[in-house]
């Protein structure tokens, strides 16, 4: 069975509030906020939990973005990911133990300190577009071999 998890991207003033992550899967990585989704939880829920557990701040609403299956080996995916833009927040964004919060300008995404696959996706998402994307990693998730990619 995939892990379902959450991504949301919060934009705001030309920016948009991405992590450092601390731990958990991806820990060094910048990324936007999220994580597992838990049981009986929507994913919508699971998305305003994970940014006030890694930033401190309270989401009013999301916006859906799409869905992301990350593969290593194998047919399934290891990962479904629901991504999320929300636009309006409470709050600052604090440090916590799981994530350093960093706004970053739309238009200087740090792409390399990133997961690979982002570059592809996280473009059309901050354009407002939904994305469906496909990812296939080598088994130990150090480098993206392949990727199929809709955008709606
Ligand atoms: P925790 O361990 O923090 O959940 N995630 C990925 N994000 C990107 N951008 N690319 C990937 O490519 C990813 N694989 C997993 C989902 C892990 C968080 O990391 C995301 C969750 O938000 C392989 O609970």
């Amino acid at each position: 069975m995939p892990t379902l998890a959450t991504l949301t991207f919060i934009v705001h003033d030309g920016k948009v509030l991405l992590i450092r992550k601390k731990s958990g899967f991806g820990a060094g990585k910048v990324n936007g906020i999220g994580g597992k989704v838990e049981p009986g939880e929507t994913p919508e829920d699971a998305a305003g939990r994970e940014v006030l557990e890694e930033v401190g701040l309270s989401i009013m609403s999301t916006d859906s973005a799409g869905l992301l299956y990350f593969y290593s080996s194998g047919s399934e995916p290891d990962w479904v990911v629901y991504v999320f833009r929300a636009y309006s927040f409470e709050g600052r964004p604090l440090s916590t133990v799981e994530a350093d919060p960093v706004w970053v300008p739309l238009k200087s995404i740090p792409f390399d300190e990133m997961w690979e696959d982002d570059r592809h996706w996280l473009p059309h998402v901050l354009a407002g577009y939904t994305v469906e994307g496909h990812f296939y990693f080598d088994e130990n998730y150090s480098k993206l071999l392949r990727f199929r990619l809709k955008i709606g």
